[in-house]
C-alpha cells in the first residue's frame, strides 16, 4: 500500500519480446530492463509505477478501464495497436485521465501504415524516438503533469 500517485504503464503487442526483436528498431533492452529503469526514475520521482504487457486489445481495454480511479495517468505504448485501435483510444478516453503516447522508434520515419496514430487524438504528449530511455522521459514528463515532480 502506498500513496504515492500511481502511474499505469500499458504496452501493447511483441513487447514482451523486446530486446530479441529486431533489435535494431526497438534496441536490446528487455521489457524487464525498462520496468527496471522506469521504477528507478519513479523512486526518485515519488511516483509508484504499474507496469503492464498484453498481446490482446480486448486484455489492454480492460487494464486500461481498470486505471479508471485507481491510477493518476497513463503511459502507453500502444506497439501495433497505435495505427488500428479505435478500442484503445475509446478506453483510454474513458478513463479521463492524462495520457502520453510512447513509442520506441520513430514512427514517422517508418512505413506510410505506422504514420497514423488513433492514440494520439487523446494524448497530452507524444515521445517517440529515443528508444528505451523514452520510458525515462515518459514517466518524468507524467510526474509533471500529475503535479508529482
Ligand atoms: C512498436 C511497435 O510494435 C510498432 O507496431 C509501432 C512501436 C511502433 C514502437 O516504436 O515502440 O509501429
Amino acid at each position: 500500500m502506498t500513496d504515492q500517485p500511481e502511474i499505469m504503464i500499458v504496452n501493447g503487442p511483441n513487447l514482451n519480446m523486446l530486446g530479441t526483436r529486431e533489435p535494431h528498431i526497438y534496441g536490446h533492452e528487455s521489457l524487464a530492463d525498462v520496468e527496471a529503469m522506469c521504477n528507478e526514475r519513479a523512486a526518485i520521482l515519488g511516483v509508484a509505477i504499474d507496469f503492464r504487457q498484453s498481446n490482446f486489445e480486448g486484455e489492454l481495454v480492460t487494464m486500461i478501464q481498470s486505471a479508471r480511479g485507481a491510477a493518476a495517468g497513463i503511459i502507453i505504448n500502444p506497439a501495433g495497436y497505435t495505427h488500428t485501435s479505435v478500442a484503445i483510444l475509446d478506453a483510454l478516453r474513458l478513463t479521463e485521465l492524462p495520457v502520453i503516447e510512447l513509442h520506441l522508434s520513430n514512427p514517422h520515419t517508418r512505413e506510410d501504415f505506422r504514420h497514423r496514430s488513433y492514440v494520439s487524438a487523446t494524448a497530452r504528449g507524444i515521445i517517440c524516438g529515443f528508444g528505451s530511455h523514452g520510458y525515462v522521459l515518459a514517466v518524468d514528463a507524467m510526474a509533471r503533469v500529475i503535479d508529482a515532480a
